[in-house]
């Protein structure tokens, strides 16, 4: 299903003059508001192909229903996301969970959806069917060449899907690691890993980029041999320009200070893209903003300030994508949810007075510095927010449209209710 614009326009009608007298308010306060209103025009999340499905844990699945039974579908559905909040142009895909068939009748399909291609990601933490080497003990690290070679040739396949698409960059996660002391060497896990990485850089084209993601820890339990920032720049830096550090908030230790390991992977030109979810205890892939909003802002703090210190573009320079899972929650409501939460901090964050903020630490006003912070965390910005999407062509409110519309109705209608999308 599509949603027509006038649907849209019928949903904002009575909605605006509440909406404008909310704007005027804040608006009024912020002396950069059209500036603003712009780069959250402007400003786009990817939305991945497996977070159309619910998802699910070891412990199980509760699917839900109506989800998308094929790479179209699943398409569609983050063009009804685009329609309603104007901010997940985009798809990025897994590979083997999603291969294209047909390229020329995929892209059209995006083409006619106003969607494009962000960046491909492999997958060599599963056994495929009917694959003749396991990757029980890694993939890119592990011992046998053989295994590695299998590893590194389906890294330049789904490049090659890329290409095909249009993509611009291959993420790399790697489940390679150990659960046990002496399980491994660390040294020789490193440079098989490195070695692996440097075949797979070798097949990139010109104009792409390759992110190494890291994760402290899951599916192995005793070392991870992409395991934190440290470990996954080192491969950055010896693999080349067009390889970045990919930071995925979920992968790090609990309490860990994203916010600076953003700061300085940015000082270094080495930070490539972003996963954006939300935890509790560990990689729990919850929804964007539901549990630690404060510090969602305070990375797109230094998102924001790092990005302007090397005049990158704020659209296009680093790549952004929603990566969360969806066990309770209908996998749609839930990624509006979290576009929300991304696009309420990111404009926060242009917010900020950085003269002023810059002025309080060469003071050493530590009062004064918070003070600029949590005012501006404290500033209700949605109407802002909600402005940019109307300007856009967008709903007032995404969420309450997406309800009244009963689209996850009309989509079991179409599809079913015992479709269950491709994924873990
Ligand atoms: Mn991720």
């Amino acid at each position: 299903m599509q949603i027509e614009k006038h649907r849209i326009e019928e949903h904002n009608g009575p909605l605006l003059a509440e909406h404008k007298r909310k704007f005027d308010f804040v608006g009024s306060g912020v002396h950069n508001v059209e500036a603003v209103i712009q780069r959250l025009i402007d400003f786009n999340v990817a939305i991945p192909s497996w977070a159309l499905g619910t998802g699910g844990t070891r412990f199980g699945r509760f699917s839900g229903a109506g989800e998308p039974g094929n790479l179209e579908g699943k398409m569609e559905d983050v063009a009804l996301l685009h329609a309603l909040n104007r901010s997940s142009g985009a798809i990025s895909l897994h590979i083997p969970w999603d291969i294209p068939e047909n390229y020329s009748a995929i892209k059209t399909v995006a083409a006619e959806l106003g969607l494009r291609f962000d960046a491909v990601n492999s997958n060599t933490f599963q056994d495929q069917k009917g694959q003749p080497l396991s990757y029980k003990f890694g993939s890119l690290q592990h011992i046998d060449k053989a295994v590695r070679r299998q590893a590194i040739d389906h890294n330049t396949e789904v490049i090659r899907h890329g290409v095909q698409l249009g993509s611009k960059a291959l993420t790399v996660w790697l489940s390679d690691g150990s659960c046990f002391p002496g399980q491994l060497n660390f040294r020789k896990a490193f440079q098989n890993t490195l070695e692996s990485l440097q075949e797979i850089y070798s097949a990139l084209p010109g104009d792409w980029k390759v992110f190494v993601e890291y994760k402290a820890y899951e599916p192995n339990f005793y070392s991870m041999t992409v395991g934190d920032w440290g470990q996954s720049l080192l491969y950055a830096n010896k693999l080349g320009s067009k390889a970045y550090t990919l930071v995925d908030l979920g992968h790090h230790l609990p309490n860990a200070n994203i916010e600076q390991i953003v700061a300085l992977l940015l000082m270094e030109g080495k930070l490539g893209g972003f996963h954006f979810n939300d935890s509790k205890y560990g990689d729990d892939d919850l929804t964007v903003g539901s549990i630690k909003p404060y510090q969602l802002f305070l990375i797109f703090n230094e998102l924001v300030e790092g990005m302007d210190a090397r005049e990158m573009d704020h659209t296009t320079d680093l790549g952004w994508m929603i990566d969360a899972s969806h066990n309770v929650k209908d996998p749609l409501e839930d990624l509006l949810q979290s576009v929300e939460a991304i696009m309420i901090s990111y404009a926060q964050a242009l917010l900020i007075d950085r003269k002023k903020m810059n002025e309080a630490q060469q003071d050493n006003d530590v009062v004064a510095a918070q003070e600029i912070l949590q005012n501006t965390f404290r500033t209700d910005v949605r109407a802002i927010v909600a402005e940019a999407r109307l300007r856009g062509g967008g709903a007032i409110n995404p969420l309450r449209l997406f309800r009244e519309m009963k689209i996850r109705e009309q989509l079991i209608k179409e599809r079913g209710a015992k479709t269950v999308a491709t994924g873990l």
